[in-house]
């Protein structure tokens, strides 16, 4: 490996000013003692909380967990009011945190990196900002999210369109005013599902354009109890390690009871009260093997199934929208709120585009193989180019100048989620490949911070400037990944966890779908074997920055 001969700028450059970035900043630069620099296109913090403002937004994991736990006096001052918190507060919190731990000065808003080069006679990333900066640095750690990219379908006459047209992923800070309005949503992911019950309030009449029926499981959204919550603050130690050492990064205790080994009766009770209590404890609660065998799958989508033809009182409607081409947790599990009672409303239109696709997107609205719609506001609730999007638009490039979006065009290839073979010192929280996007994120987010920041002061303390993952470790995890996803639900269905989303993108599962528990496990022995799977190199000059 080449040795270093220049000093670079910084430590670090820190890519995002979400969850991830946030946390990296201070982990570098106030534990380590590091200089490190966060680049941010938002002109503040928040990440995927900044940019995702449509009606309805909020989190899915309940709100005590939704937060990070590497200070415990934040941990204990911060009180959330909603059992899943919505994206205002989530957006307070995270400013709360800039504030409290005075991030935001090295944090440089309004600023998108463009490109990351790594200079290998010195073994430092070359950064440059669409803002003119240019800076080098020893370590490049990304904190760019896996669903930050936003996707637009690539519909016939969609410039065409007179009236205003919206991504759920880049909502109008000031809001949109939709009284009065006829308005089109594209999409019916988790974006669709929580937008529509409040658009459908807000506005004149809302058409749904539906490709796909979802599973969703009711999220029983309400305020936080005051006593639940003192309960949670005086066991969070408990409840964190509970989490951590989950498949989901949520602090649920193993459930060792097969869909298959109770009677009807008993399973349709478990199943009964888990839709009653609400929330994913319908999937970790009540069965263990509803995403991993399609018999034991079937009981679970078929009780939807059931649910859906419950409320939806129009039998037309309620047909269309029963899944039946993939089962239950094959996509994205979800929760709602009032989702299928939506389509009771006289003001909501269900349109099923997979057996009428949208032909086009006229002057005035959407015109599908057998009616045209008439549509002020078009909503485009379609997704994003997942996990791989926000690293493809960077030039980010590795040794001998080869670049990163090259290297994933078959597919995104990463040791542990976290770095990539031939890309030195560039390390990714919640890459591909980590547990990431199938978990709680700020479980993941911080047993990946906390492990790259292990690492760089491993360096530090053995005089090492260059760390790279191994190309055989890397081979061998993927495939990995992707033998434990053939077990599962998830290769069953056209979900963006395959880049089915995307027109063109390969066929790959990328999420590590192990579980949160089982990779810190391996992450921790790669640590304990002296970082098994990377190699590390010396340096004839002092490392920089660690003090
Ligand atoms: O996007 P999606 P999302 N013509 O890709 C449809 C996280 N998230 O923004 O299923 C017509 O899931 C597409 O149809 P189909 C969460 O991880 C979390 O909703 O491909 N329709 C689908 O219905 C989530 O999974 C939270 O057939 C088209 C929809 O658009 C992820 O973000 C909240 C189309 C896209 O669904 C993404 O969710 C929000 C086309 N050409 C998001 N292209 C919470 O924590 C796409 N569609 C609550």
């Amino acid at each position: 490996m080449a040795t270093s001969t220049k000093t670079p700028d910084l430590d670090a450059v820190v890519i995002g000013a979400g969850f991830a970035g946030l946390y990296m900043v201070h982990s570098l630069r106030d534990e380590l003692g590091m200089s490190a620099q966060a680049y941010e296109a938002g002109d503040n913090v928040g990440g995927t909380w900044y940019w995702n403002r449509y009606p309805g937004a909020r989190c899915d994991s309940e709100s005590y967990m939704y937060c990070f736990s590497f200070d415990k006096a934040l941990m204990q001052e911060w009180n959330w009011s909603g059992k899943y918190p919505e994206q205002p507060e989530i957006l307070s919190y995270l400013n709360h945190v800039a504030d409290r731990f005075d991030l935001r000065k090295n944090i440089q808003f309004n600023t998108r990196v463009t490109s990351a080069k790594f200079d290998e006679a010195n073994n430092m990333w070359e950064v440059q900002t669409d803002k003119g900066d240019k800076v080098t640095a020893r370590f490049v750690v990304t904190g760019i999210g896996c669903l930050s990219a936003g996707q637009i379908p690539n519909i016939k006459g969609r410039e065409t369109f007179k009236g205003d047209s919206y991504h759920t992923g880049s909502w109008p800070h000031e809001g949109v005013n939709l009284a009065g309005k006829r308005v089109g949503v594209i999409g019916t992911g988790s974006s669709g599902v929580q937008s529509i019950p409040v658009i459908a309030q807000q506005a004149k009449q809302l058409f749904v354009f539906q490709r796909t029926p979802q599973y969703t499981i009711p999220a029983r959204h309400g305020t936080v109890d005051k006593a639940f919550l003192d309960d949670v603050k005086s066991n969070y130690d408990e409840i964190w390690d509970k989490a951590r050492h989950s498949t989901g990064g949520f602090p649920v205790d193993p459930i060792d009871r097969s869909a298959l080994e109770v009677s009807e009766e008993e399973r349709k009770d478990i199943y009964e009260t888990a839709w009653k209590e609400g929330g994913f404890k319908f999937v970790f609660g009540s069965f263990k093997d509803i995403a991993l065998d399609r018999r034991a799958n079937d009981t679970a989508s078929e009780f939807i199934r059931s649910k859906i033809r419950e409320i939806v009182k129009d039998p037309e409607t309620a047909e269309k929208l029963v899944p039946v081409d993939h089962p239950f947790t094959s996509k994205r599990a979800l929760i709602d709120t009032n989702y299928f009672d939506t389509y009771n409303r006289d003001n909501v239109t269900l349109v099923d585009i997979r057996h009428a696709p949208i032909e086009e997107i006229t002057p005035t609205g959407i015109k599908t193989e057998d009616a045209e719609y008439e549509l002020d506001v078009i909503v485009f609730a379609t997704g994003f180019d997942a996990m791989t999007g926000s690293y493809n638009r960077i030039d980010i490039r590795g040794r001998d100048g080869a670049a990163l979006k090259d290297k994933w065009a078959g597919g995104p290839k990463a040791y542990l989620g976290v770095a990539s073979a031939g890309f030195p010192n560039l390390f990714m929280i919640t890459g591909p490949g980590s547990p990431s996007v199938l978990s709680n994120m700020p479980v993941s987010i911080e047993q990946h911070g906390e492990w790259i920041s292990g690492v760089i002061e491993y360096m530090h303390e053995h005089g090492q400037t260059v760390i790279e993952a191994d190309q055989q470790a890397e081979t061998e995890w993927v495939a990995h990944v992707n033998e434990i996803a053939e077990q599962t639900m998830f290769m069953l269905a056209d979900s963006w966890y395959l880049g089915a989303n995307i027109p063109g993108k390969p066929r790959v599962f990328m999420p590590y779908p192990g579980g949160v528990g089982a990779y810190r496990q391996k992450c921790d022995e790669v640590t304990a074997g002296g970082y098994t799977g990377f190699t590390l190199g010396a340096s004839t000059r002092e490392p920089v920055g660690v003090s």
